[in-house]
């Protein structure tokens, strides 16, 4: 896509998906806009959440057995009704909603499966840290309701678009839809998303890696011996690399895309409820793996390549090792004793 006349400064992300230079399919670049413009009032109250004693939880618990902030419902809610309204998505699971939500009125021939997460990180919005939505796209296959779990329950090499919206310093949409991966910049002045990093290309290798440290004396060795190898001195080898972890997966995977490295979620040793790690297959590792394997990045469990993987529940956990493909590369290489 370098080069293209639609990859110059000032270009909306409504007029790039609505150009036909810009290679999507179908009604996609609709629902994508659809999702950019719901983000925008995600982002909003996002950043009003302290003024308007949205802080906090509900005192809920979620299927994940996590607590629920009062924005993840708030979230949800919107990010259901909009992708109803578009008429395209026949299927929706989400983080919050234990089962998924099936719109009989829009599963015509052609229409999606859209899993999200919709404010993914919420724990960090009351420190004010950065926190993300992440949605996958795919074709539903079935016709009907009878078909729901097989339509959702597919590898995510059938993704055709995956991305995330990061509320940060400033608000990014970063999407990929099988030919690029692009990050639009959110213009309070112009009210829309205009596209500042086009055709992003994860490094080869990094510097850092990212994971949660505190978690090492519950890991299995492999995962232990890749963190030791990172972390020790190394000249030849550009090692120590340095540890970045900010615990919101939108923000640890977008420093990781733009800089390069490792993030890794890696499963806990033993038959715990974290032995396949803690990220949702479905609506935070297939759309991340996905996104970074179109800007030339690695994404697997150690062993096997995520977007191989043949969903068995709808919140199923695995373990997640993702980023630049030498990084991936060397970690595998721990995990499959390689090293
Ligand atoms: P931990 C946030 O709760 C989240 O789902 C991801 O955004 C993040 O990568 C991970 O969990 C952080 O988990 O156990 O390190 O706090």
């Amino acid at each position: 896509m370098m080069g293209d006349p639609m990859i110059s400064k000032g270009i909306t992300l409504t007029r790039h998906l609505l150009d036909d230079r810009t290679p999507i399919e179908g009604d996609l670049g609709a629902l994508l806009i659809k999702i950019g413009t719901v983000s925008k009032l995600i982002s909003r109250e996002v950043n009003r959440a302290a003024l308007h004693g949205k802080l906090g939880y509900t005192g809920e618990i979620n299927v994940q057995g996590e607590q629920i902030a009062q924005l993840d419902l708030w979230s949800n809610d919107v990010l259901v009704d909009a992708l109803k309204e578009t008429g395209l998505v026949c299927t929706m699971v989400s983080e919050e909603m234990e089962a998924p939500l099936h719109v009989d009125r829009n599963c015509l021939p052609g229409s999606y499966v859209v899993c999200f997460d919709p404010v993914d990180g919420s724990s960090n919005i009351d420190i004010n840290g950065t926190v993300g939505t992440i949605f996958s796209v795919r074709h539903r296959r079935g016709h009907g309701r009878e078909h729901m779990a097989a339509d959702i329950l597919r590898k995510g090499t059938e993704q055709v678009a995956a991305g995330y919206v990061m509320y940060g310093p400033s608000t990014m949409f970063v999407y990929a839809a099988g030919h690029a991966v692009h990050g639009f910049t959110w213009d309070h002045t112009l009210d829309d998303y205009v596209l500042t990093h086009p055709d992003i290309r994860i490094p080869r290798q990094g510097k850092t890696y990212s994971v949660n440290h505190g978690n090492y004396h519950r890991w299995s060795e492999p995962t232990r011996r890749v963190v030791d190898y990172l972390s020790t001195p190394d000249k030849a080898t550009g090692r120590p690399y340095s540890l970045r972890y900010v615990g919101s997966m939108v923000a640890d995977l977008h420093r990781t895309l733009l800089e390069g490295g490792l993030f890794m979620y890696p499963g806990e040793a033993g038959e715990g409820k974290n032995a396949k790690g803690k990220l949702r297959l479905l609506y935070e590792v297939a759309p991340m793996a996905y996104i970074v394997e179109q800007a030339g990045g690695r994404a697997s469990t150690g062993d096997e390549r995520i977007l191989d993987i043949e969903p068995s529940e709808y919140h199923q956990r695995v373990p997640i090792i993702i980023g630049s493909p030498d990084d991936v590369i060397l970690a595998e290489e721990f995990y499959q004793g390689k090293r």
